[in-house]
């Protein structure tokens, strides 16, 4: 190889059609990053207008301190899934790492800051806009937003109904995943960080330095119902959407407050005992984060289809732990008592 790269052989088998990717493949493993800088201009629902202008490519730095948060922050996301589970990049094949900051969204009432998105190829970060501080002001937003790459590249969730809340769901509990991870990292991470996990109060939160009102946070997976919207009972969701038509107006049938049900039985299952608000009396006995966050990924990759209901990802998070020797058995007890105490069955 004239660039000097190391060559070594590996074979991709894509997880769910069994098909044969690559025989060979140059193995890069190395970050690639671009951040842009859009400087509060608007971007078309469509997502004309992005990226915007380069503020820096890998290895650059700027003057900017929320371009250089924007970088930092996909750089730990990169790590993340690289260090924990062998994944390079979101696709799991080194695709390049995009973000567009400081955007605005072409709205109903003008453009708006107050949002930020995975758009199936790039993040876009708002300014934040009259309801948030800048979106990047907060490292889980991002966290959460790489969290919809690797969901498009694994099981391909349908963002509507119970597949999209389940969509929502993995990509905060994912978010949750890299800030526990990053508590126990000092300074930065790279190539063979550590995994290990601590998760605190904040690590259950989404978005706690965002709300320029003061409110603690956007989302709480330890009580979703502390944000005044979202669900934490299955049976909440087949009142309110069980008759449900898509559209944006209703959030795809509540994809952000639906989300709620899988996000406090991942917390149950992390951090053991009963639902927050009595509507259910399970006890969940924990398990370690790592086990957790690991079956919920190997689902992904393996097992939960597009379409697939709240149901079908505890059952693929159990035939996960299933497949797992010596702590199979009390792990997947565990999952089904997490699901159980939001009222999702098997
Ligand atoms: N902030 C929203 C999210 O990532 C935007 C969206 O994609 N619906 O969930
Ligand atoms: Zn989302």
């Amino acid at each position: 190889d004239g660039a000097g790269r190391p060559f070594r052989a590996r074979v991709f088998v894509d997880a769910r059609s069994g098909k044969l990717l690559n025989a060979y493949t140059y193995v890069q493993d190395a970050l690639n990053r671009a951040v842009h800088n859009l400087n509060g201009s608007c971007v078309s629902t469509s997502g004309s207008g992005l990226p915007g202008p380069l503020a820096i490519s890998e290895g650059g730095t700027s003057g900017d301190a929320v371009v250089n948060n924007a970088y930092r922050n996909v750089g730990r996301v990169y790590w993340f899934f690289r260090d924990a589970f062998g994944r390079d990049s979101y696709n799991g094949a080194g695709a390049k790492l995009t973000v567009s900051v400081k955007a605005t969204f072409q709205g109903n009432s003008g453009c708006d800051g107050g949002n930020a998105y995975w758009n199936g190829s790039q993040i876009a970060m708002g300014t934040g806009g009259s309801t948030f501080y800048d979106m990047n002001s907060e490292p889980d937003v991002i966290y959460h937003e790489l969290g919809h790459a690797v969901t498009q590249s694994t099981s391909n969730l349908a963002y509507q109904r119970e597949s999209g809340g389940l969509n929502e769901a993995t990509s905060d509990i994912y978010a949750s995943a890299v800030e526990a991870w990053m508590n126990t990292v000092s300074g930065e991470p790279g190539a063979s960080t550590t995994i290990a996990y601590t998760a605190d109060a904040n690590t259950w939160k989404l978005g706690e330095g965002l709300m320029r009102n003061g409110t603690a946070a956007l989302r709480f997976m330890n009580d979703p119902k502390a944000d005044g919207r979202s669900l934490d009972h299955y049976q909440q969701y087949q009142q309110q959407y069980g008759n449900c038509s898509p559209s944006a107006q209703n959030d795809y049938c509540g994809v952000h407050t639906s989300s709620g049900i899988a996000n406090l039985a991942f917390y149950l299952l992390v951090t053991g005992g009963t639902h927050p608000r009595g509507a259910s009396s399970v006890n969940v006995p924990a398990i370690p984060f790592a086990r957790a966050i690991r079956y919920l990924y190997e689902a992904h990759v393996n097992i939960v289809q597009a379409n697939d209901t709240f149901s079908r990802v505890r059952n693929a998070m159990m035939t996960r732990a299933r497949a797992t020797a010596t702590v199979g058995a009390c792990d997947e007890v565990s999952i089904g008592k997490a699901w159980d105490a939001v009222g999702v069955s098997g």
